[in-house]
């Protein structure tokens, strides 16, 4: 007779899957999940799958890991309100961002020198950060202690009932792209961490020039261009009031505490960006 042990699709606890790819030591792909137990070996395997395939390869190198969380320290949430400013142009793009980062209460020579920093390249010698930058939103001053790698939030994912449900709303929306899904799960933990500000992002993906500004009351805020097509550079950048919490408890909530969303956000329809005096 052979045993079989399977987890139960009864089991309530739940994995972070995590991985990670890279080609003769440059990143190359990651991505990550929270998975029911029952999940977590299909789900391992499907993100080595993607790493295998990936565009950029062949991958030298793949990290996957699987790690059980313990349900006492799961923070269930809410996703961020989404809204779009439609901008004509990348420079109206950078300075809504200015405009909306100034209403979430960063000083506007902080919220310029930032959308600058991310324009010029925010690593060592003008090259992409491999996770975000965090800013003394009273200062301006950068506070990650590695300025090639910055701070990378994880561990966090929707729900299992969410996903679906969530898929089919974005894409009623017109926001079916998975980086939408990506970017808003991010920046809903992102604003959930103590003394956040607001975030600032655009991809590094030459074909991928919308970006948004989020803070906690605001929401999500997608602006249809932040840098001119084919320009490779892009990042993040976190704002945070260095008086609410430590520069040690807001990075260890942002890379190790897991945030499982479970219900969705209202989405508003796209308006027209119009710049207000400010
Ligand atoms: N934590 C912190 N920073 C990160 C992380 C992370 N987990 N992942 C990426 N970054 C930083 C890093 O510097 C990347 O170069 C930069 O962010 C951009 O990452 O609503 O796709 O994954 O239409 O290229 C936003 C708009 C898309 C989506 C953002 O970012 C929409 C995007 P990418
Ligand atoms: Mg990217």
């Amino acid at each position: 007779m052979v045993a079989m042990i399977i987890s139960s699709p009864m089991d309530p606890s739940l994995y972070s899957v995590r991985m990670r790819a890279s080609s003769h030591g440059q990143h190359l792909t990651g991505a990550e999940r929270i998975v029911p137990a029952a999940a977590a070996s299909e789900v391992a395997a499907a993100l080595t799958q993607r790493a295998m395939l990936c565009a950029g390869g062949p991958a030298t190198e793949v990290h996957c890991s699987l790690e059980w969380i313990d349900p006492a320290r799961l923070c269930n949430a809410r996703l961020p309100d989404i809204s779009t400013y439609q901008v004509d142009t990348w420079r109206e793009g950078r300075q809504a961002a200015s405009c909306l980062l100034v209403r979430a209460g960063v000083p506007v020579d902080v919220a310029r020198q930032a959308v600058n920093a991310l324009a010029e390249g925010a690593g060592p010698g003008g090259r992409v950060m491999r996770g975000a930058m965090i800013v003394d939103a009273a200062t301006g001053e950068r506070l990650e202690s590695d300025p090639a790698r910055g701070v990378r939030a994880s561990r966090m994912d929707l729900s299992a009932e969410l996903r679906p449900q969530l898929e089919r709303t974005l894409a009623a929306a017109g926001l079916a792209h998975p980086r939408v899904l990506e970017a808003l799960v991010l920046a809903g933990k992102v604003l959930q961490a103590p003394g956040m500000v607001a975030e600032l992002c655009w991809s590094d993906d030459p074909a991928y020039s919308t970006g948004y500004v989020a803070d906690p009351r605001s929401g999500y805020q997608r602006i249809t261009a932040l840098k001119p097509d084919g320009d490779w550079r892009g990042g993040r950048v976190f704002f945070v009031d260095t008086k609410m919490a430590s520069l040690t408890a807001l990075v260890d909530y942002l890379e190790c505490q897991a945030v499982l969303f479970n219900a969705a956000g209202a989405i508003s329809p796209p308006v027209k960006w119009i710049a207000a005096d400010e």
